[in-house]
Order: structure tokens, then sequence, then C-alpha cells
């Protein structure tokens, strides 16, 4: 696995007010810059939560393969859509990374869904994760859990249908 140059990002990450700048990180791997992997607490009994961060890609077209972490059994890339009032989610066998391009990973979008969680996620809590890029290589990030702000939060909103997701067995 290549070493990632790791790099604090102290300024220029375009995040919500609320959100607290000293908890914005980012990592760079090859052409790809990593922003400020993020996870959304869960409750005891919730076996799913969702996975966020911004991947912006400097370079050719790349694909996210896969996420591992230890905190769950396994990590799915989803897709969100609106099928009129219906959000539909679905898993990709990976995630295209276009050239040149942002993908953000947050709520109602693409997101990474940690599935088989051992033990509740808590706000200030950190986890490592490994993200596996097609021509990147392998980085480890650092997960930060933290709490939606009140404004927008509509809690596990984009994960209450889980239970009738036909894909997730
Ligand atoms: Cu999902």
């Amino acid at each position: 696995m290549p070493i990632a140059s790791i790099r604090r990002a102290l300024a220029g990450t375009v995040l919500t007010l609320a959100t607290l700048a000293a908890s914005a990180h980012s990592y760079k791997l090859g052409a790809i810059d990593i922003d400020h992997p993020n996870a959304r607490p869960t409750v005891a009994g919730q076996s799913v939560g969702g996975g966020f961060m911004t991947l912006v890609n400097k370079g050719a077209a790349d694909r996210l393969l896969s996420a591992t972490t230890a905190v769950a059994a396994s990590v799915q890339i989803h897709s969100m859509t609106m099928d009129g009032n219906v959000m539909k989610m679905r898993q990709l066998d990976a995630l295209e990374l276009p050239a040149g391009q942002t993908v953000e990973l947050k709520p109602g979008a693409w997101h990474l869904m940690l599935v088989g969680l051992k033990a509740p996620l808590k706000a200030g809590d950190t986890f490592p994760m490994t993200l596996k890029f097609e021509k990147a290589g392998g980085v480890v990030v650092t997960v930060n859990v933290e709490q939606p702000e009140p404004a927008k939060a509509q809690p596990q909103h984009e994960h209450q249908h889980e239970h009738d997701h036909e894909h997730m067995h």
C-alpha cells in the first residue's frame, strides 16, 4: 500500500459553518484528495450507519473500489436517487471518479453504508477506514463521527428505509 501523504486542511475547505474547522481533515493519495471523512452517530441497536467525504480527482478517471473498517462487518458503496417521492438506494460495485471532477459523498447522494456496526458510533469518536482506488491505490483515513447540525438534521433520514432494502442481502 502506498504511503499517503497526509496534510491538515487548515484553510480553504468548503464546509458548512456549523462544521468545526478543527474537525476538518484531508488526505492526498496520488491525484485524489479525500476531504473530511465523516460518519453520523448511531443509536444502540442501529446496525447501519452512513459514511461521507468529498473526493476530488485532479487526475485521470479513477474509481473507488472498496472501503473497509474494523467498526463494521462490511462497507457498501451506495447511490441514492429520488424516484418521485421515494428515495432509492442502490449498491454500486464501484464509485466512478471522473477525470478532474469532485464527487461528494453526502446524505441524500452517494455515500458509504457501514453495515453490521459492532458498536454505536458516538459523536466525537474517530475510527480508521481503508479506501481502495483502482489507480490511486489504498489509503487509511480517519473518519470523524459528527452530529449533523440541527438546522438540517433529519436523523437517519437517508437510512430509515433500510429495512425494506432489497439489495441489502
Ligand atoms: Cu445506503
